[in-house]
């Protein structure tokens, strides 16, 4: 039982880019998210289970125990807040910026600047340490439509090609913070299976090093 290990981890990017690094430090699903509907997965060792479950519950779950590592974006870290989990590693995958985006040609209102997003405590500590006046419209997607309709004169969203913002005419304004993802750990799994979850961190840290 001590030795029980439950990693939570969001199918696609993370997935793909962490299965490299598991298998670096022994452990293999046998199971694929994408074409499986199972939501536990079993690995090629008995005492270890993958779950499957929404990129933004990841720090959740980790934080109450219930998965005593997972992987997820520092932008969903940022967002939770990181209570009570401990970010071992940067896995330098999944990377990409937090920026504020809008009209090219349209600059920003000084004052009551209408910022739509779904990354609210990020927007709101960004835009407060700069003594910026914001309302902060909560959304759950598609973002890039907010300006075009006139819900909000910009977003602040996750930018990886900038693709996106382009194809609806947005352009990134400005640089809030660069993403990748990380290692979590759930504090009183870090106490109680102390060596198993280091040996798997010092496996994992080792291959991530060695992909630079
Ligand atoms: O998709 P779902 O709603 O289930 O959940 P999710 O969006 O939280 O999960 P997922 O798997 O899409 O993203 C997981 C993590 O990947 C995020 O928390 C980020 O840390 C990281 N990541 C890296 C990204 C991107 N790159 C990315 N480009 N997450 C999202 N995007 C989206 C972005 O929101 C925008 O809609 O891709 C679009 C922009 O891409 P470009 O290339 O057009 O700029
Ligand atoms: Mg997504």
């Amino acid at each position: 039982m001590k030795d029980k290990l439950t990693i939570a981890l969001s199918k696609g990017r993370i997935f793909k880019e962490t299965v490299p690094l598991l298998k670096a430090a022994g452990i293999e699903p046998l199971d694929d998210p994408e074409t499986s509907r199972k939501l536990i997965l079993d690995t090629n060792h008995s005492d270890v289970k993958i779950v499957i479950i929404r990129a933004t519950d990841v720090p959740t779950y980790v934080q109450y125990g219930a998965a005593d590592l997972g992987v997820a974006g520092k932008d969903v870290l940022m967002e939770h807040g990181g209570q009570d989990i401990y970010e071992v590693l940067d896995l330098k995958i999944a990377n990409c910026k937090l920026m504020v985006a809008g009209f090219a040609d349209r600059p920003l209102p000084k004052e009551h600047l209408k910022v739509a997003t779904k990354f609210v405590n990020c927007a709101r500590h960004y835009f407060a340490g700069q003594g910026r006046q914001v309302d902060i419209i909560k959304l759950y997607g598609s973002m890039e439509l907010a300006p075009l309709v006139g819900l909000a004169d910009c977003i602040v969203d996750l930018v990886d090609t900038g693709n996106t913002l382009r194809a609806n005419g947005l352009e990134p304004l400005e640089h809030m913070a660069d993403i990748s993802s990380r290692l979590i750990v759930n504090k009183a799994s870090m106490r109680l299976k102390h060596e198993r979850i280091q040996t798997l961190i010092n496996h994992i840290e080792t291959a991530v090093q060695a992909k630079r």
